[in-house]
């Protein structure tokens, strides 16, 4: 018997088999939970039906997040075919590219607008559909954050008020979904090498410090990302909700 065999999740976040989300999904699985994908555009199911048909996944929607319809859509499916709910991953982030460096002061309005919402207020959308269909179940959701929401990280600009406007509504959703026994939680993951980190100028530089001044001297994996996951998804973590829990070697606590 799994740990979560019989339950059900939603994961929001796959690209391909490098993402964290797909990390996530495939631990999930191993502790017996049956789980359904959305993917962020039509470019995208090529890639993620194939891993989530490997796991035996039924439900697989397609859901860009800056659409309300498409996320109506996806909660109807995941009503119509289980009625219920137990867990919810969301593992995505957007900025456009050119927010992605220079100064921050060059962040313009829509930069700022789509950033916020693709990568923040995503979380609220999500949630707000989620929660009615995990009541009575002792519900559990995580997304997924960085360093930079709390300290000045170059090129991460945009992305890190973003984050910042993530963990609170993280804050802010524990407090509402809480007296509905459902909890939810933020992971502040460690740099890793995924599709979301390609191209980011002086990303290796960044792997480079982490591995040199961590208290545990590496750099974290997927992997070790999807442990906390499971903790944070399963009844091993009912007594914690609102929290951020770092899965960085440690390198948040150190100072000079
Ligand atoms: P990834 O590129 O594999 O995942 C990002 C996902 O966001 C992709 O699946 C993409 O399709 C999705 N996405 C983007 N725009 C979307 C939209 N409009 N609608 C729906 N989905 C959309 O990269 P990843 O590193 O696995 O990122 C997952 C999460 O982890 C993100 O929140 C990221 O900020 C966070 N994170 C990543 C790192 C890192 O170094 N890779 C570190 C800390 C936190
Ligand atoms: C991203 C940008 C700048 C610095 C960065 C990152 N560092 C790390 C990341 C140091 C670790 C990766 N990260 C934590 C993210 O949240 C990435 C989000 C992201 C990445 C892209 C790249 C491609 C694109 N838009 C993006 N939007 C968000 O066009």
């Amino acid at each position: 018997m799994g740990l979560l065999s019989g339950k059900k999740g939603i994961i929001f976040g796959v690209a391909n088999e490098k993402s964290i989300g797909w990390a996530i999904a495939q631990i999930l699985h191993k502790e017996g939970m049956e789980l359904a994908f959305s993917y962020a555009g039509e470019a995208l199911e090529s890639r993620v039906r194939p891993l989530a048909e490997s796991l035996g996944s039924r439900i697989v929607v397609p859901c860009d997040v800056s659409d309300d319809s498409q996320i109506d859509n996806v909660f109807d499916i995941v009503k119509q075919e289980w009625g219920g709910l137990d867990v919810m991953v969301h593992s995505l982030a957007f900025a456009k590219k050119e927010e992605l460096k220079g100064e921050f002061l060059n962040t313009t309005r829509d930069g700022f607008r789509i950033a916020l919402e693709i990568s923040a207020f995503s979380l609220v959308a999500l949630a707000k559909r989620a929660a009615p269909l995990m009541e009575g179940r002792n519900g559990s959701m995580v997304t997924l954050s960085y360093y930079g929401s709390e300290k000045v990280i170059a090129n991460y600009n945009v992305m890190g008020v973003a984050k910042a406007a993530l963990e609170a509504s993280v804050r802010y959703l524990a407090a509402d979904l809480g007296p509905k026994g459902i909890r939810i939680n933020t992971i502040s993951a460690g740099p890793v090498k995924t599709l979301a980190a390609m191209g980011i100028s002086g990303f290796k530089q960044i792997l480079d410090v982490v591995e040199a001044k961590s208290p545990l001297r590496r750099n974290v994996s997927q992997e070790d990302v999807a442990k906390t996951a499971l903790y944070l998804l399963s009844g091993l973590s009912s007594g914690v909700t609102g929290e951020i829990i770092y899965v960085d070697s440690g390198f948040n606590i150190m100072g000079f």
